[in-house]
């Protein structure tokens, strides 16, 4: 894996990590529970659960400071805000970006959910993104790819 290239899904356990891992990598099969850090290629997929447990958060960090960017995923019906501000603080300088997941759920106010992110002092670009519509998976994946080009071009 390059040096640099790298970004990391960050978020609260179902707030659709694995499956938007799974569509900007083409991995196949479901989302099961993920257990530990996955990686593919430059993506690094990480479980909820080290969000809550102080004995993974070390682990956390550690992948967050080698990646390059960082993705914040936060489900559109989640009413909390779960990104540590101390995760942002010691990756200073890193690309950021927002992914609000599960859209097309009935009720879904994906602009209540951005307010949240911007309420809790995140400043980077925010998706809007549902794996059921392959057109907001597109567009973010080309935003997270052109800029891993725009990088090293
Ligand atoms: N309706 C809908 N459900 C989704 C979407 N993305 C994920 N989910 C569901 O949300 C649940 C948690 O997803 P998962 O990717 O395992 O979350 P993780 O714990 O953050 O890795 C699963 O039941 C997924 O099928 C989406 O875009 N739309
Ligand atoms: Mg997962």
């Amino acid at each position: 894996m390059e040096e640099g290239r790298r970004f990391v899904l960050l978020g609260a356990i179902e707030a659709g990590k694995t499956t938007l891992f799974n569509a900007l990598t083409g991995r196949q099969g479901l989302a099961l529970k993920t257990q530990a850090m996955e990686y593919e290629r430059d993506a690094v997929d990480t479980p909820g659960e080290f969000f809550s447990h102080p004995c993974m958060y070390r682990a956390l960090i550690n992948t967050a400071a080698d990646a390059d960017t960082l993705v914040y995923v936060h489900a559109c019906d989640d009413r909390e805000y779960r990104l540590p501000p101390g995760l942002l603080e010691v990756n200073a300088g890193k690309r950021v970006v927002g992914a609000i997941t599960k859209i097309d759920l009935p009720g879904a106010d994906a602009g209540a959910a951005e307010r949240l992110l911007r309420d809790n002092g995140f400043d980077g670009p925010v998706f809007h993104v549902s794996v059921h519509r392959p057109e907001t998976i597109a567009l973010f994946k080309a935003h997270l790819y052109g800029l891993e080009e725009r990088r090293t071009s």
